[in-house]
């Protein structure tokens, strides 16, 4: 065998258990007692378990008149400190682009720079016959999910005639569609309100955006989705006022899914109060809720309303980018960063502080998005056959997050001195360590396409 993980303690989403671990030709070949290898690592006293899956990314994306600072060199090194193995962003379609031109463009930042392995999600902006008519060829090409936006009027936006046919294509093509679910009319309209009243503040964007426009949509999109006999995931789920959509509908047993985010599970409101334009940090969509609102999701959590915690890393520069909304809040670029800290911060507030129990954590940042996405079980799980893609985790190991230790491209972290207990200390990817103990040992461009099966309920 290449490589023997010894003595750790391995952990999935259904199992805890002490064995080695054999890697043979990037994939898990064993798993046992006493196996030999050309390389050892010794995990006593750490934890091993699947890496992590974000399926919710935004590298090198222009938005809102500049692009997220990360790219997918400095992106994915981000995300394997942070113990992501792999992760699905979004290609968005330029309005008159074709999808297969859309998912080239986003393969092209992909290439040579990636050093996880990736998949693309394709961003639906323009719902023309032809577009419609793509979405087979692309599930056969390994892009089984598609994303939808009922935000962001006049660039990302699309209406519901255009969303309504997407879920029917996608039902036939046993696509996922991912809704990110705020009502883009209404929010236009209380921007405008707002600014004309001397409003500009960061604040305001929180003010822009109330929960009822998140709950409206996500009700909206689920009415749609049931009509079209489609499954559904609604993207950074916020709020009780959404939640309690997605409750209602799983009561009746549709295939409704949704995700949350660190950001939304672990900061409120208050943020946007931040002095010198300090909330202009948080200026994301959806915005951050008030404390109920959190609680509520980690109840969705525990409850199984909600699957799946991916982190909406679309990264700006505090001075440079998001400055750009001095004096008009609707000018932030809205985005943060969080590729790097997802593990280690669910690990500490999820498991630590007693929401739910280390199996649960490997199912919502590994698991569940690998089953959900069409990558289990290569990848999501520890098991004979399964891609070598594992995080050995210390346990005992405490860091005071701050930026300027990331390695995210950007300036800030939302998650600026939160104390977290446990963290990666080696990442391996198709069975090579590419984090060793703080240091990058990877290559750029190592990382590989993931072609994606079809969607199958969880
Ligand atoms: N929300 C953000 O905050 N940024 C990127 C896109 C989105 O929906
Ligand atoms: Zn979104
Ligand atoms: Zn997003």
């Amino acid at each position: 065998m290449d490589l023997v993980i010894k003595n750790g303690k391995i952990v999935t989403a259904t199992d805890v258990y002490n064995a080695d671990i054999g890697i043979e030709n990037g994939k898990i070949t064993e798993i046992g007692k006493e196996l030999r290898g050309d390389e050892t690592i010794d995990a006593k006293g750490m934890i091993v378990f699947p890496g992590g899956i974000d399926i919710h990314t935004h590298l090198d994306m222009p938005f809102m008149g500049t692009s997220s600072s990360d790219d997918f060199k400095t992106g994915t090194i981000a995300a394997a400190f942070g113990g992501t193995t792999s992760f699905v962003d979004f290609s968005i379609q330029s309005k008159g682009d074709s999808l297969s031109k859309t998912v080239e463009t986003w393969k092209k930042k992909a290439e040579g720079k990636a050093v996880i392995d990736y998949g693309f999600h394709v961003a639906v902006t323009d719902a023309t016959d032809s577009v419609i008519e793509e979405i087979p060829k692309m599930a056969k090409e390994g892009i089984t999910s598609l994303k939808l936006f009922l935000a962001y009027k006049g660039s990302l936006m699309i209406d519901d005639g255009g969303f309504f046919k997407v879920l029917q294509k996608a039902k036939e093509s046993g696509s996922l569609v991912m809704v990110h679910a705020e009502n883009g009319d209404v929010v236009d309209i209380l921007v405008k309100k707002l600014l004309d009243e001397g409003k500009t503040d960061p604040i305001y964007h929180w003010e822009s955006r109330p929960d009822k426009v998140e709950g409206e949509a996500s009700g909206r999109a689920i009415a749609l989705a049931e009509m079209a006999g489609a499954p559904l995931y609604i993207v950074h789920m916020t709020c009780k006022e959404a939640l309690d959509k997605v409750r209602m509908a799983r009561d009746k047993g549709l295939p409704i899914y949704a995700e949350t985010c660190p950001q939304y599970l672990l900061l409120d409101k208050e943020r946007y109060k931040e002095p010198d334009f300090g909330g202009a940090k948080y200026v994301m969509s959806p915005p951050l809720r008030m404390e109920n609102d959190r609680k509520e999701l980690w109840s969705g959590l525990v409850n199984g309303d909600l699957q799946v915690i991916s982190t909406d890393h679309c990264p700006f520069f505090f001075k440079g980018q998001k400055d750009a909304g001095k004096g008009n809040f609707a000018k932030i670029p809205n985005g943060a960063p969080g590729i790097e800290t997802r593990i280690s911060l669910i690990y500490t507030e999820g498991v630590l502080k007693g929401h739910f129990g280390i199996n649960k954590f490997v199912e919502l940042v590994s698991t569940n998005p690998a089953k959900l996405f069409g990558m289990f079980p290569e990848k999501g799980t520890i098991a004979v056959g399964s891609d070598a893609d594992i995080v050995i985790f210390d346990p005992k190991k405490e860091i005071v997050l701050k930026a300027e230790n990331l390695h995210q491209n950007v300036d800030y972290t939302p998650f600026e001195g939160f104390k977290v207990k446990g963290y990666p200390v080696k990442t391996i990817i198709d069975g090579k360590i590419i984090i060793d103990d703080g240091n990058f040992t990877g290559t750029p461009g190592q990382g590989k396409f993931i072609k994606r099966k079809t969607f199958k309920v969880l």
